[in-house]
């Protein structure tokens, strides 16, 4: 097993959701990656379940108990990298994704309402990781997209054929342009180096494009050519 994941929220059967599917759907079935969940919601104390409570300060929203969270890590937790969706958190870059994967255990928190509870974060030692400059209802599609990027570095989860078109970005590039037949379509011919069979130069010509488009569209990104 290369990646064993636990992930705590209150909509386990949301998972694996997305991840069951295609690759990443083929690689847990084939024992690559296991998946387990935690209902947040089997530790609450009182029994109507409750598992978050109005803030302190008053505003909006609600804050889950760092009672129940902590009870319900108390009793699961078996070790790993420990992580709390949040925009606050981290940027999620393909860099950072790389080295999640080399993570044998991962355990991450996907919280809902207004968040969690600060002293839950401290004490449990969550970092925290955001993928990206907006606001998510829950923490689990973050969660999941965190996962999918980490998958793909993990060995069996992409072919080897596939494993090869990581480079491009991997580079700090966004990807040429592909192509496929038929080689033309509505009036609009496939570049004619790609039929060429000239390795060097179609190599050449992606590199290029490649440039191309990240100082156009993502001159942020790093491009020194
Ligand atoms: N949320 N990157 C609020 C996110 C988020 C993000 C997660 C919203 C958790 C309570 N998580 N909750 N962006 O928007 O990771």
């Amino acid at each position: 097993m290369a990646l064993k994941l636990k992930v705590y929220t209150i909509f386990p059967e949301i998972f694996p959701g997305f991840l069951g599917f295609s690759l990443t759907g083929r690689a847990l079935e084939e024992g690559i990656w296991s998946l387990e969940t935690v209902n947040i919601r089997d530790y609450a104390f009182d029994k109507h379940g409750s598992v978050d409570d109005t803030p302190c300060g008053g505003g909006a929203g609600m804050i889950m108990r760092p009672d129940v969270l902590g009870a319900a890590i108390k009793a699961n937790h078996q070790g790993g990298r420990i992580i709390y969706m949040s925009p606050r958190g981290v940027p999620l870059t393909q860099a950072l994704a790389q080295q999640l994967s080399q993570e044998e255990r991962l355990v991450i928190l996907c919280g809902h309402y207004e968040g969690v509870d600060q002293r839950a974060i401290d004490i449990c030692g969550f970092e925290e990781l955001s993928i990206g400059d907006y606001v998510l209802t829950g923490g689990e599609l973050a969660a999941m997209v965190t996962v999918d990027a980490l998958l793909r570095f993990v060995p069996g989860v992409l072919g080897s054929e596939e494993s090869a078109v990581e480079e491009s970005f991997s580079e700090g590039l966004l990807e040429y342009p592909q192509y496929t037949r038929p080689a033309v379509f509505e009036g609009r011919e496939v570049p004619e180096v790609l039929l060429s069979g000239h390795h060097e130069n179609i190599n050449k010509w992606r590199r290029r494009m490649a440039e191309d488009i990240t100082r156009e569209r993502r001159p942020d990104l790093k491009n020194d050519d």
